[in-house]
């Protein structure tokens, strides 16, 4: 009882020293709704120079300003193809990611890219995507934009880009290919602000098309 009530009371110090101290809110870790693992896929048969190494691990907590919360749920999402292949672009922020084909949506092949417009301005701790969990697969030339506008003309910048031989022609990237799981891959957006979001694939190891069965965006409105 004293012990339970003494942790109590230091993590209540640390809340107060986190706010009153520096005038800062404490960061809370963000809580990731996850679908269950396929097991049973068919082994991956692909090796890249710029394939990181798969780990079996879960993933670290990660910590945001505490009040993000999921600000893509539900948000209207747009694409540079005329029309899916299946399933439709509202599913990408519907909240449901389990790895039946029912759950994914597919683009056309080639560079393809999908966007969420948040609503509004918001600082965006880190971005969540799943593209296809019923496989070992890995999506190519995956990259992620923030802006100011839909047309991404203003204030573009990338989070993220693992295009590290520019093979899709839109700039060099620094991060590495990964085999897709029901962890989703996270990227840290460090906080910038912006109301659209693009991701970006061009096929991947099982053949030319673009896959999406959920995107996470971490935020919080921006003042
Ligand atoms: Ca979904
Ligand atoms: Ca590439």
């Amino acid at each position: 009882m004293y012990r339970m009530f003494s942790a109590r009371l230091v993590a209540g110090l640390i809340v107060a020293v986190g706010v009153g101290a520096f005038g800062v809110q404490a960061d809370e870790e963000i809580k990731i709704e996850l679908p269950e693992p396929y097991y049973g896929g068919t082994p991956l048969d692909y090796f890249g120079s710029n394939l990181e190494e798969p780990t079996y691990k879960k993933r670290d907590p990660f910590m945001a300003p505490a009040g993000t919360t999921n600000v893509a749920k539900g948000k209207t999402v747009t694409s540079s193809a005329g029309s899916t292949n299946f399933g439709k672009l509202e599913q990408i922020t519907d909240g449901l990611k389990e790895y039946q084909e029912k759950y994914v949506v597919e683009l056309p092949k080639g560079h393809q890219w999908i966007q969420i417009d948040l609503g509004k301005p918001s600082a965006i701790s880190a971005i969540v995507v799943w593209h296809f969990h019923a496989a070992e697969r890995v999506y190519f030339d995956t990259a992620i934009k923030v802006a100011d506008d839909a047309e991404f003309t203003k204030n573009v910048r990338e989070v993220y880009n693992n295009d590290h031989d520019n093979s899709a022609g839109a700039g060099k990237g620094k991060d590495k290919e990964y085999i897709e799981k029901n962890e989703g891959r996270l990227v840290d957006a460090k906080g910038e602000v912006a109301q659209f979001v693009r991701l970006y694939s061009k096929g991947n190891t099982s053949d030319d098309t673009n896959h999406y069965v959920e995107v996470d965006v971490y935020g919080i409105a921006a003042k």
